[in-house]
């Protein structure tokens, strides 16, 4: 049965409704509640780092860092229209460029970010005192309500790939930030290379010590890629996955998105399930394609892409690539909407 529409009520019923602050459930049930399968506003989106890498450097001599604060391109997903600041509902992305000498003054806010770095040495973000060195590949964590700046103390451009949960903080209202009065933070060392050396390997601490609620908050990409392979070794798969935790829980690194990094062998596919969560890829190495619903995507090295809420999703390498794949799963999982369909 066809449910009513509004344009079949009267005219006067419509006025005073509207006047009365209601509006009928019926016209809107089937466009709220689709059948079987949610409607996506996200669409597959791709982001050459080509052409990206350009309009950064150009950002670099149009707008100083103390006009910027941070010297951002937003990536914007094709599905939200034109300037959206979202690839996916809950998924910001943003590639920052950071120059020789330039700091990002200190902030802390209630939206949750990671970065990934793409090019360039000597950049670091410090977290809550902690000097956090993004090195091509390594994945930096910034929890909200964390203090952190970025200070760049080498000789090149440094560009990295920020992801944060902001859409969603946003769509619940809750989006803010403070800013420092202060200079840079007092520092400590990073914890990846002091207290969480070795995976299994955690610090002994008294009864009644509480383990730091972000212990790991860099994850060396050195250390994944060498994971990845030895995983991929072993198992004789087209295909290697390994999940970013937080050493002390076993759980995601943050309550919204989860992390992945993938290994998809030279000359094979990998088809993974169809689920839920929408997703954002970063490509850390390697060329490829991957098959979203149909539409080709052919991506390099510092490439991006998005895929939208159960995506038929199908990749495939022409090299050794590693990706890193940031998706909506810790969220579906919460509210207990994750799913996996058989990828058909
Ligand atoms: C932010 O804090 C950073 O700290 C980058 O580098 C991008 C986009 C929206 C809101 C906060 C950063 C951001 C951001």
């Amino acid at each position: 049965m066809e449910l009513g529409s509004i344009t079949e009520l009267p005219a006067d019923y419509r006025a005073e409704m509207a006047a009365a602050g209601v509006t009928p459930l019926w016209p809107i049930l089937r466009d709220s509640l689709p059948r079987g399968t949610p409607r996506a506003t996200c669409a597959p989106t791709h982001w050459r780092y080509e052409k990206l890498r350009p309009l950064l450097l150009r950002a670099g001599e149009l707008t100083p860092i103390e006009r910027a604060e941070r010297r951002v391109l937003v990536l914007s997903g094709t599905g939200y229209g034109e300037a959206a600041a979202q690839a996916t509902p809950s998924i910001y992305l943003g590639m920052q460029l950071l120059l020789p000498g330039e700091r990002a003054p200190s902030h802390r806010h209630t939206p949750s970010a990671v970065r990934l770095a793409v090019e360039g040495d000597g950049a670091s973000t410090l977290v809550e005192g902690e000097k956090l060195p993004m090195e091509p590949g390594d994945l930096v964590l910034t929890p909200n309500g964390e203090w952190h700046e970025h200070v760049h103390e080498g000789q090149e451009p440094v560009i990295w790939l920020d992801a944060l949960d902001l859409p969603l903080l946003i769509y619940l209202e809750a989006s803010y930030a403070e800013e420092a009065e202060t200079e840079a933070q007092p520092r400590i060392p990073d914890r990846s290379a002091v207290e969480y050396v070795a995976s299994g390997l955690r610090p002994k601490r008294p009864a009644g010590v509480a383990a730091p609620k972000n212990p790991l908050r860099r994850f060396p990409w050195k250390r994944t890629r060498e994971a990845l392979r030895a995983l991929i070794r072993s198992g004789g798969k087209p295909c290697a996955e390994m999940e970013f935790i937080n050493p002390e829980t076993g759980e995601g690194v943050l309550a919204t998105l989860g992390f992945c990094a993938l290994l998809i062998r030279a000359g094979r596919q990998c088809a993974p399930a169809r689920c839920s969560p929408p997703a954002a890829f970063h490509v850390v190495e390697g060329r490829g394609c991957s098959e979203i619903n149909g539409e080709k995507i052919r991506w390099r090295r510092k490439d991006t892409f998005c895929a939208p809420a159960f995506a038929s999703i199908i990749h495939e390498a022409d090299e050794d690539s590693y990706l890193i794949r940031i998706d909506e799963s810790p969220l579906h999982r919460k509210l207990g909407v994750y799913e996996e369909r058989a990828n058909v």
